[in-house]
């Protein structure tokens, strides 16, 4: 998607900053169309990526000016390639190796002039999920109808395949504690490179905020957890890619004292700006002014505490049209405009 084309209608719908995703979630899979953000089924998304080709300062230059030429600035590269880092998701031997290729990607945005990485700590990812028309009109929409223990094939990372010749069986299950071990150890070892990068790691919560999915441990999945994570390296570019969405799904707490919470810290590299309905196990993803989230309280908040960075629209319902996915964004974007000038204008 990152075309011209997308950077102008990104620019006509009023957008400043662009945050791109490099990984390819469609590759190969089944029951995972490319005109919507990825579902799929126990299979996951589909194939990860390429091992040995690590993104390039060259490529994200390259990438920088295209969407620079269009009038946006490129805020962000979202998520790793589960080919890059699956067995620093899974403590495997190749660990040592994808630590010292992550240091590298993120040492290139760096040097492209890139702030911003936002990644995902997960063992299962974004995973569970159905689609269907659960937005306002019948729009096509995501949700979550239960919870889902399956356990995961081999092979398997981050809902994504990156060894499909893996042998049978399924990835055992690992306590809560591992988990957090291995990424205390991500972190140690990546906090600083980024820290001399001047690029800021922003780590997204769970997606759904279960404590368990495929019968593997969540890392944030309460809005407390959030401070587990600030606490657990005190380098600034410790940063959370602050997704409004999951943090209103989670359980406990409320989403608006977890706003003023984190902004106050000054730790948000991002905000993912979209609402739903309901909480896990039982949700669903709504268009932004239609949801449990007061969006324009969080605007205040964000306001108030002096937040200065980019906001998304994340994903959002796809519209009834010749283009779901582009008038469904397009509509956010209004959305937010409107919201942000009112805001401005003390109102
Ligand atoms: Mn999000």
């Amino acid at each position: 998607m990152l075309t011209r084309e997308n950077f102008q209608f990104a620019r006509q719908a009023g957008a400043t900053h662009i945050v791109a995703h490099l990984v390819d979630y469609f590759r190969g899979g089944r029951s995972n169309p490319r005109d919507n953000q990825p579902t799929g089924d126990d299979c996951g998304w589909g194939l990860a990526g390429e091992p040995d080709r690590l993104w390039t300062t060259e490529e994200l230059t390259e990438l920088k000016r295209a969407v620079e030429a269009e009038g946006l600035k490129l805020e962000a590269i979202e998520n790793f390639d589960p080919a890059h880092w699956h067995d620093v998701l899974l403590d495997g031997p190749k660990k040592r190796q994808q630590l010292d290729g992550i240091k590298r990607i993120i040492r290139s945005l760096g040097e492209a002039g890139i702030p911003i990485m936002g990644y995902n700590f997960s063992i299962a990812g974004v995973c569970g999920r159905t689609t269907g028309p659960y937005a306002r009109g019948g729009a096509i929409s995501v949700g979550m109808e239960g919870p889902v223990d399956t356990p995961m094939p081999n092979g398997m990372v981050w809902n994504m395949i990156y060894d499909a010749n893996a042998p049978e069986g399924t990835v055992p299950p690992v306590s809560t504690q591992q988990l957090w071990d291995r990424f205390g150890e991500f972190l140690d070892e990546v906090v600083p490179v980024a820290e001399s990068a001047g690029v800021r790691l922003a780590l997204h919560p769970d997606d759904p905020p279960m404590p368990s999915m495929r019968g593997q441990p969540r890392l944030v999945y309460q809005p407390d957890l959030y401070q587990s994570v600030i606490d657990r390296h005190p380098g600034r570019a410790n940063c959370l890619e602050f997704c409004l969405g999951s943090i209103a799904e989670m359980t406990q707490g409320d989403v608006y004292e977890a706003v003023d919470r984190y902004s106050r810290q000054n730790r948000i590299a991002y905000v993912h700006f979209r609402n739903v309905k309901g909480k896990v196990p039982y949700y669903r993803e709504t268009f932004v002014d239609d949801g449990d989230i007061d969006m324009i309280r969080v605007l205040r908040i964000l306001k108030r505490n002096g937040y200065d960075g980019v906001l998304i629209p994340d994903h959002t319902p796809q519209m009834t049209c010749a283009a779901p996915w582009h008038a469904g964004m397009a509509y956010a974007m209004g959305y937010m405009k409107a919201a942000l000038q009112a805001i401005e204008a003390g109102e």
